[in-house]
């Protein structure tokens, strides 16, 4: 029976569900460019390029091993623009009984695709996605039942489960989270390692052309692109990373620096989410490192806590919380996304770096996007659907199912808790203590008032004086709530109207 399998660009592994039990005499495997997926949000040039580049290459090594791909190219004659469109036109082209796919990382794509049948008259078999730690039925049997989910909790139960960095069943070291010893500041002279980046390859290059022609509107340069697009390619930055990055990535996990946006990270989420590389072999090369006494254990822990923990977590949390977690908003913010998301042009420097190297890498690592861009958009209140859509748009890692609960939950605290136990608000001192930023600011972060005073200074305690009826019963928030209740009506108002001042004017510049 000749079966169609369908591969989305964001499921480029050649173990895929969807090809378990390809008879290559009569299945034709399709994967379609589709200008939807490139502009339902306005993707990063970047990210668009990766999908589509890595797309054509995952294509021709499916071909080598001798398996009929049909591949639909974005600019080729006919082409519907939707993933829709496209399934329906290669089942009739090619005869097809049935059609087989891997469930999508995306709620929008699954409803799509639940569709298929009815579109195309065929049986669609969609099968669940075996390429994570745990799957959503088993994420599911986890959270059902508890109060409140946490990633530690959730965390620990998969490090014994795939006896992931344990000693005689217990965790390696004798600690389970060793996060206390990483958040060091980059020393001043620190050398950083030279990161492994890929030279686009002729078919890359074509690519990057159409691409540029296609989307060259939308926010992001692709100048200097150099993810990797093949699994060889894949597997190489993850060698560069475990001899260059990972020995210090827990030193400096939380550290930002001016004008460098890699520092020690892995670089891996773009490949990790397109499925160029497997959770679990990036999770077991760290191992081997830590046990090779190449890299220490609050690297290897912090590491592998990022990927076994969080990725697994918080896929779990958008499963169980879709379809209505996209509208989450318990703080009722609604201001608009300001326009320096777009531009960068803003005084203030922490987000002037940020959103810059956002626009030139298509990246930048996790404290950039939580303590800067996601802290600002928090205390402004910003729109909780408006900066989802920004950071959805913006990277090249970015994927709806690991996006959107690091945005609402993580960032904006628009789910109330569900993800995390506590808003991730924090004034000017954090960033000047994390970062370099501040000495180059037009801003002051010592003073705390007045118009040379940092803007997150203000903000961040307005947002508690704004949220003191949903946030001052966490104990979390204990002490920020104390030192608030020792101040003055006028003191408390007079912190509002600066906030309310400086928001005003940002949002309308
Ligand atoms: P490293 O710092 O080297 O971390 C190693 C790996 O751990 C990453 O490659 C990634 O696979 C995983 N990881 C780390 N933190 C998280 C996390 N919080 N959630 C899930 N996985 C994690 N990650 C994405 O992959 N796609 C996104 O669209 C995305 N959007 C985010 C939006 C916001 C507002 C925030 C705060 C975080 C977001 N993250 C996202 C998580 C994290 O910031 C990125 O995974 C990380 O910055 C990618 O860079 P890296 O590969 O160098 O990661
Ligand atoms: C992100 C993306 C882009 C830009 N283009 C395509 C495409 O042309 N064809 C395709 O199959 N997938 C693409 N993708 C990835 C999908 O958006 C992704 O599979 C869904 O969002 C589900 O995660």
């Amino acid at each position: 029976m000749s079966t169609l399998r369908v591969v989305l660009g964001d499921q480029l592994s050649p173990e895929l569900s969807a090809l378990d039990g390809l008879d290559t005499a009569n299945d034709t495997v399709l994967l379609a460019e589709v200008a939807e997926e490139a502009t339902y949000v306005a993707h990063h040039p970047q990210k668009i390029v990766l999908v589509l580049a890595a797309m054509r290459h995952f294509a021709a090594e499916l071909r080598e091993r001798k398996i009929r791909v049909d591949y639909v190219a974005l600019d080729a004659p006919g082409n519907t623009g939707s993933l829709a469109g496209e399934v329906a036109r290669a089942a009739a082209r090619h005869g097809a009984r049935r059609i087989v796919a891997t469930e999508p990382g995306e709620w929008r794509v699954l409803e799509d695709m639940r569709r298929w049948s009815a579109r195309t008259g065929l049986p669609v078999e969609i099968r669940d996605d075996s390429r994570f730690y745990a799957t959503r039925e088993r994420f599911a049997r986890w959270a059902h039942g508890r109060r409140s989910w946490r990633m530690e909790h959730f965390y620990r139960e998969m490090r014994r489960e795939h006896g992931v960095l344990l000693d005689d069943g217990l965790p390696a070291g004798g600690e389970w989270n060793y996060d206390a010893e990483n958040r060091k500041r980059l020393p001043r002279g620190l050398e950083l390692p030279a990161r492994a980046r890929f030279a686009p390859d002729a078919v890359t290059r074509e690519v990057i052309a159409l691409v540029t022609g296609r989307f060259g509107g939308h926010f992001g340069s692709v100048a200097d692109f150099g993810w990797p697009v093949t699994r060889a390619e894949a597997r190489r930055a993850l060698a560069d990373f475990l001899a260059t990055g990972l020995p210090s990535f827990g030193d400096y996990q939380d550290a930002m620096k001016a004008g460098e946006a890699f520092l020690f990270h892995s670089l891996l989420a773009p490949a990790l989410n397109l499925g160029l590389l497997s959770p679990r072999e990036v999770c077991q090369a760290a191992e081997a490192a830590w046990r090779a006494d190449a890299a220490p254990l609050n690297a290897v822990e912090g590491f592998i806590r990022q990927i076994l923990g969080w990725r697994e977590y918080v896929r779990g949390v958008y499963w169980m919380l879709m379809p209505g977690y996209g509208g989450s908003n318990v703080l009722g913010a609604s201001r608009p996304l300001p326009a320096f998301y777009w531009t960068a042009d803003t005084p203030m420097r922490c987000l002037h770096e940020v959103v810059r190297s956002t626009e030139r890498h298509a990246y930048s690592h996790h404290i950039q996007r939580l303590m800067v861009t996601g802290n600002f958009a928090l205390l402004a209140g910003i729109a909780p659907h408006e900066i989802e859509r920004w950071y959805l748009a913006v990277y090249a890692d970015a994927f709806e199912w690991v996006e959107m609960p690091n945005t609402l939950g993580m960032a904006v605290f628009a789910d109330g808790g569900r993800l995390a136990s506590k808003p991730y608000a924090a004034s000017g001192a954090y960033i000047d203590r994390m970062s370099d930023f501040c000495g180059q600011c037009a801003f002051d972060v010592r003073q705390k008032s007045g118009p040379r005073a940092c803007p997150f200074n203000y903000l961040y305690w307005a947002f508690l004086l704004r949220h003191e009826q949903t946030l001052g019963p966490n104990p979390r928030l204990a002490m920020p709530y104390r030192t608030l209740a020792s101040w003055s009506a006028e003191r408390r108002a007079a912190v509002l109207r600066e906030a309310d001042a400086f928001l005003d004017a940002t949002l309308k510049a």
